[in-house]
């Protein structure tokens, strides 16, 4: 067996290095969450108001325990460094695995039971019983509206009959009386403050509702009916944006929520009706 001499200082250079690296790191990261240097446009819901506290109060959790680990990381690489001394072999710590996964685990649980409501309500919530129901169709690469008209209720579909090109993108039954005064358009307008359920479907592959001032994100999947709710105390134009890599047009796949009064939006359903 050699023994190495005293001047023999190990690696102490590159464990600083590292270590300073980390620290860096850690503190570039937590700049940029703490200047909100990308902050969200405000909340047009209650609900996105709820998302906001969930999302901080996430953010805050894994923000500590981030700091903590990158932290001890670099004071284990620069302390347990390489001095020129013989390797140890270690089994871990039983003890020590037991109770960071089991921390792990209670945060996460935490967090889960505290963001229930939040997302119950946009999904599982049942609709208010004077919500104003619209079907939301995505096809590559366009989102069609469509209301139920005056009778309020919508007309049967049937897929051959689809035809974007002649008016009928959706495939309208024009032999089912109750679809002959639904209102087909490009774009979204609901009055404010009154309970909105949308019924997301998709014509070929999954798409995604978007709006970031509603925190409201929800695929739309073939064969499927996904309703969400949502009430904005707002009224403006907001963007929809498909955010499912579906085809090559994805990029282009957006469209607009109007948020608008209840007579602009009684006015809106007349001119409609008008001209269907
Ligand atoms: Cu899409």
């Amino acid at each position: 067996m050699t023994q190495k001499g005293k001047s023999d200082s190990g690696s102490a250079g590159s464990a600083v290095l590292l270590a300073v690296l980390l620290v860096t790191l850690v503190a570039a990261t937590v700049y940029v969450f703490a200047a909100r240097l990308y902050p969200a446009p405000p909340p047009i819901t209650s609900t996105a108001v709820l998302i906001d506290r969930q999302y901080d109060l996430t953010l805050y959790v894994a923000g500590v325990v981030f700091v903590l680990a990158q932290l001890g990381l670099a004071f284990a690489v620069f302390r347990f460094r390489d001095r020129g001394q013989p390797a140890r072999f270690t089994r871990g710590n039983v003890a020590a695995e037991i109770i960071w996964t089991s921390l792990t685990f209670l945060a996460f649980l935490g967090l889960a039971i505290a963001g229930r409501n939040a997302w119950a309500e946009v999904r599982y919530a049942s609709p208010a019983p004077d919500a104003i129901q619209v079907e939301v169709t995505t096809t590559q690469f366009v989102y069609t509206f469509r209301y139920p008209g005056a009778d309020g209720k919508f007309g049967r579909l049937d897929p051959s009959l689809i035809n974007a090109p002649a008016g009928n993108p959706l495939g309208l039954d024009p032999n089912d009386r109750a679809g002959n005064d639904d209102i087909v358009v490009p774009d979204l307008t609901v009055p404010v403050n009154r309970p909105i359920e949308l019924l997301l479907r998709s014509q070929d592959v999954v798409h995604n509702f978007f709006v970031r001032e509603l925190r409201l994100q929800q695929d739309s999947v073939p064969g499927m009916m996904i309703p969400v709710n949502f009430t904005s105390n707002r009224t403006g134009r907001f963007e929809i944006v498909c955010t499912q890599l579906c085809g090559l047009g994805h990029s282009k796949m957006h469209s607009f929520l109007d948020v608008v009064s209840e007579s602009e939006y009684e006015a809106f359903l007349k001119q409609q009706a008008a001209g269907q």
